[in-house]
């Protein structure tokens, strides 16, 4: 009887210096008792001829891929469907944000056979307990949705957060033996080899226009300082590391962790960056910032979204941010040498055409204001994309605009829904393409004036040269066609780090 299991990471837009945590958690879930192999779709050239080769062997029952939005789809799906055509016996498990998010149109598709909704520590080796030895019932398994015989979807109630030192090894040696370790350590502007490490899962809030929500509804539980410590050290000794990527969705939740942390890690030479709250943050003392500077910590996500307090309480943005708590928290941040990496949502529903359009004028005339109290703060530009948070006041106000999310799975891979996923398009009524426009020029002509300090190859005459051509545009409003702008982009191939990372070649 095939039994093995295929654990397939579908390629993502320059992740191949990543390492693949979420497949590595999920492997680390079953290893030593179930039989399986990883596939990374980001350093496969034909991932599906390896994957047909496994299945052809005859051996391999479980086709289990982790999936996100966004370009994850183009392999995830139809690789999904190509599995159940040729080998009508396996099954296929979906875990990961879309999976969870969009369960519907994926179920519905006939080829996703079960979801892992949200952590899979004991889901997945439950169900593989009950699919391979009968053990159990479904219905008992916790984070998992799927259909009944009736065709009936069945969404079984969610697990508490587990405590996260109490969760097996990430089996890395393992993931070694099909692609070696050293080539996940990609060189970014944090060092050379930069290793990605994630740390927690869940963030405490819920705002209303967040993926992270509907699966973790403002529950948090982040590893201890010193398991983290043992972790990095190792890789510090073996592959001698000089940056940490921290991917948690909020590293910076648990003061007490981050400063203990930062002590155990003060003399190693090793960069980091990591997500976190600006109202979290801001609580920090200034003692806490600069203890963290000196123990690496070079730049801090955040999303700002927006200066307008007003908007800010639509998006259930929780704690205490507002305009001028952002303003306040740029110049900290310079003072204590971190850069802060602000993200902005623009474009988001309102009672008119004008009113959406005021709106976005403001937030470009706000963004400005804090390039001018802070000119090294990054600014990330993300045009808004409804994610299925039920319940709240905005989610009802984008479905009363007329939005809904595809129904078949197959559309997700349609160009216009992939820029969706990109948060670069969204599919939105209230978005007229002039708003549209507006926001993208915006953006060449700021990353004009202001280029990326990720993108380490635009540096010396070629950052001059790109300020100089934007010079009197920025300062003017003059955001109409920047086509010079956008050639010299292409032609040294600026890198946006919201698309791509800060990975480099
Ligand atoms: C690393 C990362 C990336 C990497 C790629 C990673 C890769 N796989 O190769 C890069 C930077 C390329 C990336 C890109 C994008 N990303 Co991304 N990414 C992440 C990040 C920071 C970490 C993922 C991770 O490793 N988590 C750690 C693992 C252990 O957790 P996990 O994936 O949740 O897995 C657990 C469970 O979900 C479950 N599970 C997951 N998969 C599977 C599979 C099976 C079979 C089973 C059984 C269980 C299971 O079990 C695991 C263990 O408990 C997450 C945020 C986060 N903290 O999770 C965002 C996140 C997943 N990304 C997101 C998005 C939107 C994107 C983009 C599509 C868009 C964008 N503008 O950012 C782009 C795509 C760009 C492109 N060109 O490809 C969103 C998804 C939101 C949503 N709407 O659903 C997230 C949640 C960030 C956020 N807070 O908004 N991303």
């Amino acid at each position: 009887m095939p039994q093995k299991i295929l654990i397939f990471n579908p390629r993502s837009a320059n992740a191949k210096h990543r390492i693949p945590n979420s497949i590595l958690q999920v492997g680390a879930a079953i290893h030593g008792t179930y039989d399986y192999v990883f596939v990374d779709g980001n350093l496969e050239s034909a991932p599906w001829s390896t994957i047909e080769t496994y299945f052809k062997t005859g051996d391999f029952k479980f086709f289990c891929v982790t999936v996100m939005p966004g370009p994850q789809l183009k392999q995830a799906i139809p690789f999904s469907k190509k599995i159940k055509e040729e080998f009508p016996n396996s099954i296929t498990i979906w875990g990961g944000y879309f999976a969870s998010n969009q369960y519907a149109a994926s179920l519905n598709s006939g080829y996703v056979d079960y979801i892992i909704n949200g952590p899979g520590d004991n889901a997945f080796p439950e169900l593989m307990n009950y699919l391979i030895q009968k053990k159990g019932q479904l219905e008992d398994i916790k984070n998992l949705i799927y259909k009944d015989s009736n065709n009936h979807t069945i969404q079984t109630s969610k697990e508490a957060l587990l405590e996260q030192d109490s969760l097996p090894a990430l089996p890395y040696d393992f993931l070694n033996s099909f692609y070696p370790l050293q080539n996940y350590l990609g060189k970014t502007f944090l060092g050379k080899r930069t290793f990605s490490y994630h740390s927690s899962f869940g963030c405490p809030f819920t705002c209303s226009f967040c993926a992270v929500v509907p699966i973790y509804n403002a529950r948090w539980k982040g590893k201890s300082a010193e398991k983290i410590y043992e972790d990095v050290s190792y890789f510090k000794k073996h592959y001698n590391i000089d940056a940490i990527e921290f991917h948690d969705n909020n590293f910076f939740t648990s003061k007490k962790r981050v400063v203990e942390f930062s002590k155990l890690i003060l003399n190693d030479g090793i960069s980091w960056w990591g997500e976190g709250r600006i109202d979290t943050i801001n609580q920090y003392s200034d003692e806490d910032l600069r203890l963290m500077r000196k123990a690496g910590c070079k730049m801090i996500f955040l999303g700002a979204e927006t200066g307008n307090d007003e908007i800010l309480k639509q998006m259930d943005k929780g704690g205490k941010q507002s305009g001028q708590m952002i303003k306040d928290f740029a110049k900290r941040m310079k003072e204590v040498d971190i850069i802060p990496e602000m993200s902005f949502v623009l474009g988001l529903p309102a009672d008119s055409e004008a009113q959406v359009m005021a709106q976005i004028d403001w937030d470009i005339e706000f963004i400005k204001e804090i390039k001018t109290i802070n000119p090294d703060t990054e600014i990330i530009i993300y045009l808004y994309s409804p994610v299925p948070t039920e319940g709240s006041k905005l989610y009802q106000k984008i479905l009363d605009a007329g939005f809904s999310f595809p129904q078949q799975l197959e559309d997700w891979i349609s160009p216009s829904w992939e820029n969706f996923d990109l948060r670069k398009n969204p599919l939105t009524p209230w978005l007229t393409p002039k708003m549209v426009d507006k926001i993208k020029n915006f953006e060449t002509v700021l990353n004009g004036y202001y280029p990326t300090v990720s993108d380490f190859k635009i540096k010396g005459y070629k950052k001059s040269v790109l300020k100089a051509f934007s010079a009197l545009r920025y300062k003017n409003g003059l955001y109409h066609y920047p086509y010079e702008i956008k050639a010299l982009h292409k032609l040294w191939k600026y890198r946006q780090p919201e698309i791509e990372g800060f990975y480099q070649e």
